[in-house]
């Protein structure tokens, strides 16, 4: 297994569309803080820079409230402007080892990556850890590519030092199977914000990842 010195096994990360409106959306997500969860990534790609900071201050005080890390995807100025922990990068926006330059040793760097390669590229240039998937087949499945699969993604996690967390379909059933396969940890919107209660949901993440 990869070891996983970034400190949490289950990443959170946002989609508010998946809310009728944005108090629901921070309800659900203050919910899983209370049931434990210990990281959270705001990824709201389309929202505009302003909303993006106001969204990213609110989950600030909110994540360091219940003692929890915040990365914000892409946007390392947002990051840097609120305080977050960390910053989650993916093929698109500023590269990894350009964000290291800028932040040194003072913030955790994320790396989405979809394959082995790209994995061990996001390690050279120095990311803390990594998300690789989808593994599975996810509700929007178009929008991330075809599901590497479990047997692929186990021998991308075999080649890498850094943490790795699976990503993509990821529910209670599969838990088990991911860790075996290397993960440090799990990545996942639907399995806890796509819940009716995010708090219930995350509690059961929490005791079956215990226990994987
Ligand atoms: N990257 C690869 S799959 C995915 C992302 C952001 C979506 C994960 O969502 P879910 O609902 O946990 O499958």
């Amino acid at each position: 297994m990869s070891n996983n010195i970034v400190g949490f096994k289950i990443y959170l990360i946002t989609d508010r569309k998946l809310f009728i409106d944005e108090e629901f959306f921070f309800g659900a997500v203050e919910n899983a803080l209370k049931a434990g969860i210990k990281a959270v990534q705001l990824r709201e790609k389309d929202l505009p820079v302003r909303e993006l900071l106001y969204m990213a201050y609110r989950m600030r005080e909110m994540t360091v409230r219940y003692g929890a890390r915040l990365f914000v995807n892409e946007r390392l100025d947002v990051a840097v402007s609120v305080d977050a922990d960390g910053v989650h990068l993916g093929s698109s926006g500023i590269p990894v080892s350009a964000a290291r330059k800028a932040v040194g040793g003072k913030m955790m760097i994320g790396v989405s990556t979809h394959s082995a390669d790209e994995a061990l590229d996001a390690q050279k240039h120095g990311a803390d850890f990594i998300t690789l998937g989808p593994i599975y087949p996810t509700p929007s499945k178009l929008k991330y590519g075809k599901p590497l699969g479990i047997r692929l993604f186990e021998s991308a996690a075999g080649t890498l030092s850094i943490p790795v967390f699976g990503i993509g379909g990821i529910k209670q059933d599969k838990i088990a199977e991911v860790i075996n396969a290397g993960a440090s940890g799990i990545a996942l919107i639907s399995g806890i914000l796509g819940e009716a209660d995010a708090g219930v949901a995350a509690k059961k993440y929490i005791e079956t990842i215990g226990a994987a």
